[in-house]
């Protein structure tokens, strides 16, 4: 069960907040959720003097699509008196350790009961839009089931329903959502006494509420843009003109990456023909495993030697954490390791799967504050030794010895004879180092310091 269960009750009950209290109530509630008590003590010391109560009651009202009177008026009072939600509507500093996602694209969903409200086909169909909004963007897919465990479970429910969170009778909280996990996390539950519709209308919009509880079982937070569908109050969700805002699509995109478009340099659709009229260069090429990858800029290219196939995917979709335009990498095939080198820092991928410890610095392998980056990196399984080209340079690190060896750097044109400075990017396979530069690649036999073929850079697709 994952710490973050999106609601959580508010535990300052209405009779905590007395008459003649209630200054004192609504302090505590903007403290919760506003930073007040933080802003307030910040102004103290600040010599512009603002009144920040009155903001932060502004702000709030604001939120939930009240008169922004800043004012501790009755409706205000009557919002705040009221079981919510118990995550900050700021963006709190940190907030962001508080993030949890699926580590898969592949979901399930499954609808546990109907509310009465509409016909079954139309709470069928209501679903499968409201996912679509997010699979449209985003390289997630979902998958109905009818029995067992899904990882999104939606149910209807009154008031007290088998976790922390009771509902509030109609008007209020409409619905409510779990971050992604195991068990309860990732389900949306949505409130019966509302009266849910398909219309824009009449009654509330089950769509738009749907959209924005399943981005919280995806993952997303709330927001404080009003045109994002991730904001907190349902009245700013504008029903028939419904699109999501570019905050939700980068944020949805951030997670999970964005849907394979065609890459500047390539047509899905007829790869071959296309990476072959190109004069394409690449950032990085690496082995992984049996395959050959092939980075540019926010993708790659893989390849199975000798086959005339190959396959496009994003690097966000692979692995969220990395960034796109990775400059330089090479595989540890005997320890399934991957590293992924972008200007000072480097990430590991092991077994496929980033490691949470990275990314870290090139520092600590041994560079001098000198290189700012690595152009090229390629590791030789017979030496165990990892070679790493820098401008005219190139550097060795000894795996075993775990540091970089002595007498390095050295000129890259007096010890690979045949090879000019700037190298875009190297591998090691079958005994051999593939060098690139430009749209020439060298086949270099370390063996005998000689480059022994000389040919386009897209060779391996069979061009
Ligand atoms: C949520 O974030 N779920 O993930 C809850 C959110 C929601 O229900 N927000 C309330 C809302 O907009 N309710 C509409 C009806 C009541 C209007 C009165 C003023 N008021 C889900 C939405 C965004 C889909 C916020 C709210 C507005 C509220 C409230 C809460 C009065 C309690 C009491
Ligand atoms: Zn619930
Ligand atoms: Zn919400």
């Amino acid at each position: 069960m994952k710490l973050l269960a999106l609601f959580v009750l508010l535990q300052v009950s209405a009779s905590a907040a007395a008459p003649g209290n209630e200054r004192e109530f609504a302090e505590r509630y903007l403290t919760k959720y506003y930073d007040f008590e933080e802003d307030r003590i910040s102004m103290t010391k600040s010599k512009v003097k603002r009144n920040v109560l009155e903001e932060k009651l502004q702000e709030m009202q604001q939120f939930f699509g009240l008169e922004a009177t800043g004012q501790l008026d009755n409706p205000t009072l009557k919002v705040m008196h009221t079981p919510r939600c118990g995550v900050s509507d700021v963006q709190h500093r940190g907030a962001a350790s508080l993030r949890s996602i699926w580590r898969k694209h592949h979901l399930t969903y499954r609808i546990l009961n109907y509310t009465p409200d509409m016909k079954r086909e139309e709470v069928d169909y209501v679903f499968q839009k409201a996912f679509q909004v997010w699979s449209d963007v985003s390289l997630l897919r979902f998958r109905k089931i009818y029995e067992g465990e899904a990882d999104i479970m939606i149910l209807f429910a009154f008031g007290v329903h088998g976790d922390p969170n009771a509902f509030d009778g109609k008007g209020g909280v409409l619905a409510h959502a779990f971050y992604p996990g195991p068990g309860i996390q990732g389900d949306a539950h949505f409130d019966e006494a509302e009266t849910w519709s398909k219309s824009s209308s009449q009654g509330t919009n089950l769509f738009l509420v749907a959209v924005h509880e399943l981005g919280h079982s995806l993952g997303l937070h709330h927001s404080n843009n009003p045109n994002s569908v991730m904001y907190p109050s349902y009245g700013f969700l504008n029903t028939k003109t419904f699109r999501l805002s570019d905050d939700d699509i980068s944020s949805i995109q951030s997670l999970y990456g964005a849907p394979v478009r065609s890459p500047p340099t390539a047509n899905p659709e007829r790869p071959l023909q296309t990476i072959c009229r190109q004069r394409l260069t690449f950032d990085a090429v690496t082995t992984v495993g049996d395959k050959i990858l092939f980075f540019k800029d926010w993708f790659f290219w893989w390849t199975l030697p000798g086959s005339r196939a190959s396959n496009i995917t994003s690097i966000s979709s692979m692995w969220p954490t990395v960034p796109s335009g990775i400059q330089a990498a090479y595989e540890i095939e005997s320890r399934n390791q991957l590293f992924l080198f972008k200007d000072d820092k480097y990430w590991l991928i092991n077994n496929l799967v980033p490691k949470p410890s990275y990314p870290r610095s090139i520092y600590t392998l041994g560079f001098p504050k000198s290189v700012k980056r690595i152009d090229a990196a390629t590791f030789d399984p017979s030496r165990q030794k990892v070679f790493f080209f820098v401008d005219k340079q190139y550097w060795r690190y000894d795996v075993t010895q775990q540091a970089m060896d002595p007498t390095y750097p050295r000129l890259i044109s007096t010890h690979f004879s045949g090879v000019g400075p700037k190298v875009n990017a190297v591998f090691y396979f079958k005994r051999y180092y593939y060098i690139f530069q430009g749209t020439t690649q060298l086949e270099y036999d370390p063996r005998w310091h000689r480059v022994t073929r000389r040919m386009k850079s897209t060779s391996w697709f069979g061009c």
